[in-house]
C-alpha cells in the first residue's frame, strides 16, 4: 500500500489523480511552477512544493527539481499524469533508482512504443497489422512508386520516429512523390531529430478507435473497451465516446484481443491504450500510448472501474482480482474537452486569462473533471485544457442529449472556450448519426457561424453601468406560464417578489405581440417565428422590403450558435417585431410577411 504519492503534473489530471489518492487514504504531494502557486492542484494536495520557473521546461520538466521534491517529501511513488514526463523512460528510471515507485509501465515498454517503426514491429510480432505498408525507411522515389502500383493511390508518407501527424504527407500522384518525401524528411528531422520516413496505404475515411488495457505484474492483461476519438481537429481531440458507434461486437473482441497481444509483446504493465484506425470493418494498429490518457473517464463511466486506483494497485504489485469475463460495459459515455480557445469562425485561437465565472453543470449522469475554478488563471505557458465534461446515459442518443443539456448549464466567462464548437458538433446530424471520421471536423464541419459565448449580461451590465445597479429576480406569469425575470434596478430600489401583472413582456427587449386581429397575429401563415429561445443579433429586413421564400430575415443566437431565420414565402414585410439585442422565446413572431 502506498502512503504518499507525488503527482508530477498540473491542471485537471493532477486534480483527478489526487481525488483517487484521497479516496484510498494515500497522501498527496503537489509540485508547482511560479505561475501555479495558487492553482487548484496545489490547493487540493496535502503538501505542495515549488519547482521554480514559469515555462514547463523550467518547472514540470525539470527532472532535478522534481527528484529533489521526492527526497524532501518522502513520497513513495510518482504519478506522472499525461504529457510532461509520462512517457519518458529516463525519468522513470531516475525515479526508480531512488527506490521510489513509478506509476506507469516499465521504461523498456515505453521505449519500444516510443517510435513508429519499433512499435509497428512489436505489433507485427504479436500478429497485429498496421495499415498495409512497409516497415523500412524510404530510400528512393522508385520504392514509393512501386508501392503505389501494388497498393494504389493515395500513399501516406510518415515520420518513422515521430507521431501525432507531424511529418505525415499524403501523395496522390507520381509527380508529387519526390517533393513529398523530401518535405516529410525535412519535417521529421526538424520535429524528431531523425529524417527517416516510411510508407502506408492512405485510408480515406477512417475512424480513430482506441482500446484501453490494464496489465498487472503477474501476467494478467485485460482489455476494458474502446473509445472513438474521431471528432478531432489538427490532432487535438474535441469529443470522445464509448462504445464506438456502430461497432460490431466481434470487431470489439478482435480489437481487444489484438491490444492484449500488443501489450504482451512489449512486456506492458499498468494502464495503456492501443490506437487503431478503423475503416470498413477492418482495424489497423497505429501506435500505443504508454500512459493514462485524457479521455480515460469515458471508459471509467461505462465499466465502473477507477483507472487511477488500478494504476496505483498495479504499481504496488497487486494482482488484478478480476478476469476478462468480469469486465462489464454498460450504456454510453461521451466526453467533451473544454479548452481555453476561441472557436469563432473555426479558428480556435488560444484564449488565456482569468476565469471570471464558472458555473458547473450537475445532475444525473454528469461528471466534471476541471483543473480550474472561478478566479483561476489559464496561462499561455501550459496546455489550455480547462475541464472535461463527461456524461453517461443508457444509449448514445440519450448521452448526446444529456451532454447538450449539461453544456447549456455550463457558463464560463473571462476566457473563451471550445464549448460552442462542441455544441455545433453534437447538434450536427453527421455526428448524431455517426457518419463522421477523423477528417470530418476539418473537411465537413462548418464552424464559420460559431462564436465565443457572449459575455454574460450580469457581468457586462455591471461593468457598463456607471450607476450602481443590482440584480433582482422575480417570477411573473405570462399567459398562464411562469417566467423567471432578472432585473437590474438602482441599488436599494424595492421590487416585488412577483410582478403584479405582466402582459406578454418576457423581458424588456421583446415587443408586445401584435394585437389579435391585426395582420394575422400569432402563428398565422404569414408570421415568421423563431424555433427556440435566444437573442436576435441582427435584423436584415425593414417594413416595405420585398422578400423571397428562404430569404434570411434575422439572425437568432441560440445554443451559442447563430441561426438564420428565414421567410417561408415570397412577399412584402409588413411588420418587424424585433431589434438586435432582443430576447425571444420559441414561437415568438419576429416578422410579418404579406
Ligand atoms: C493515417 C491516416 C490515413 N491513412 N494513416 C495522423 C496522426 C497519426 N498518428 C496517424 N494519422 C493518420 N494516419 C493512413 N495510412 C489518417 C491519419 C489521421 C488521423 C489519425 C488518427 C486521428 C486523427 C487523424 C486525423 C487525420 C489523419
Amino acid at each position: 500500500m502506498l502512503e504518499k504519492v507525488l503527482v508530477a503534473n498540473r491542471g485537471e489530471i493532477a486534480v483527478r489523480v489526487m481525488r483517487t489518492c484521497r479516496e484510498m487514504g494515500i497522501g498527496t504531494v503537489a509540485v508547482y511552477s511560479d505561475l501555479d502557486r495558487e492553482a487548484m492542484h496545489v490547493r487540493m494536495a496535502d503538501e505542495a512544493y515549488a519547482l521554480g520557473g514559469q515555462s514547463a521546461a523550467e518547472s514540470y520538466l525539470n527532472t532535478e527539481a522534481i527528484l529533489e521534491v521526492l527526497r524532501r517529501s518522502g513520497a513513495d511513488a510518482v504519478h506522472p499524469g499525461y504529457g510532461f514526463f509520462s512517457e519518458n523512460a529516463d525519468f522513470a528510471r531516475a525515479v526508480t533508482s531512488l527506490g521510489v515507485t513509478f506509476v506507469g509501465p516499465p521504461p523498456e515498454a515505453m521505449e519500444v512504443m516510443g517510435d513508429k517503426i519499433s512499435s509497428r514491429l512489436a505489433a507485427a510480432r504479436a500478429g497485429v497489422q498496421g495499415v498495409p505498408g512497409r516497415s523500412q525507411p524510404v530510400e528512393s522515389v522508385d520504392e514509393v512508386l512501386e508501392f503505389a502500383e501494388s497498393h494504389g493511390w493515395p500513399v501516406a508518407i510518415k515520420a518513422a520516429f515521430g507521431g501525432g501527424g507531424r511529418g505525415m504527407r499524403v501523395v496522390r500522384a507520381p509527380e508529387d512523390v519526390a517533393e513529398a518525401v523530401e518535405s516529410a524528411q525535412r519535417e521529421a528531422q526538424a520535429s524528431f531529430g531523425r529524417p527517416e520516413v516510411y510508407l502506408e496505404r492512405y485510408l480515406a475515411w477512417p475512424r480513430h478507435v482506441e482500446m484501453q488495457v490494464l496489465a498487472d505484474t503477474h501476467g494478467n492483461v485485460l482489455w476494458l473497451g474502446e473509445r472513438d476519438c474521431s471528432a478531432q481537429r489538427r490532432h487535438q481531440k474535441l469529443i470522445e465516446e464509448s462504445p464506438a458507434p456502430d461497432f460490431p461486437d466481434e470487431v470489439r473482441r478482435a480489437m481487444g484481443d489484438a491490444a492484449v497481444d500488443v501489450c504482451r509483446a512489449c512486456g506492458y504493465v499498468n494502464a495503456g491504450t492501443v490506437e487503431f484506425l478503423y475503416e470498413d470493418g477492418g482495424f489497423y494498429f497505429l501506435e500505443m500510448n504508454t500512459r493514462l490518457q485524457v479521455e480515460h473517464p469515458v471508459t471509467e463511466l461505462v465499466t465502473g472501474l477507477d483507472l487511477v486506483a488500478w494504476q496505483l494497485r498495479i504499481a504496488t504489485g497487486e494482482p488484478l482480482p478480476f478476469g476478462q469475463d468480469d469486465i462489464v460495459r454498460r450504456g454510453h459515455a461521451i466526453e467533451v474537452r473544454i479548452n481555453a480557445e476561441d472557436p469563432s469562425g473555426g479558428r480556435f485561437a488560444p484564449s488565456p486569462g482569468v476565469i471570471a465565472a464558472f458555473d458547473a453543470p450537475a445532475g444525473p449522469g454528469v461528471r466534471l473533471d476541471a483543473g480550474y475554478a472561478a478566479g483561476d488563471t489559464v496561462s499561455q505557458y501550459y496546455d489550455n485544457l480547462v475541464a472535461k465534461l463527461v456524461v453517461w446515459a443508457e444509449d448514445r442518443d440519450a448521452a448526446r442529449r444529456r451532454m447538450l443539456r449539461a453544456l447549456e448549464e455550463t457558463h464560463i466567462s473571462g476566457i473563451a472556450t471550445t464549448i460552442p464548437a462542441d455544441i455545433a458538433i453534437l447538434l450536427h446530424s453527421d455526428f448524431a448519426e455517426a457518419r463522421h471520421s477523423t477528417k470530418w471536423v476539418e473537411e465537413c464541419l462548418d464552424l464559420s457561424h460559431v462564436k465565443a459565448e457572449p459575455a454574460r449580461s450580469e457581468t457586462s451590465a455591471a461593468d457598463a453601468g456607471s450607476e450602481e445597479l443590482e440584480l433582482k429576480e422575480l417570477t411573473a406569469e405570462v399567459d398562464g406560464r411562469r417566467y423567471r425575470l432578472k432585473l437590474w434596478v438602482p441599488s436599494g430600489a424595492t421590487v416585488p417578489k412577483s410582478a403584479p401583472s405582466a402582459r406578454a413582456s418576457r423581458s424588456r427587449a421583446v415587443r408586445p405581440r401584435p394585437e389579435a386581429g391585426s395582420a394575422r397575429a400569432g402563428s398565422g401563415p404569414d408570421a415568421v417565428t423563431v424555433p427556440m429561445q435566444g437573442t436576435i443579433v441582427k435584423v436584415l429586413v425593414a417594413p416595405g422590403d420585398t422578400v423571397r421564400a428562404g430569404q434570411t430575415v434575422c439572425i437568432l443566437e441560440a445554443m451559442k450558435m447563430e441561426n438564420a431565420i428565414s421567410a417561408e414565402r415570397d412577399g412584402v414585410v409588413r411588420e418587424v417585431h424585433v431589434a438586435a439585442g432582443d430576447s425571444v422565446g420559441g414561437g415568438d413572431v419576429v416578422v410579418i410577411v404579406e
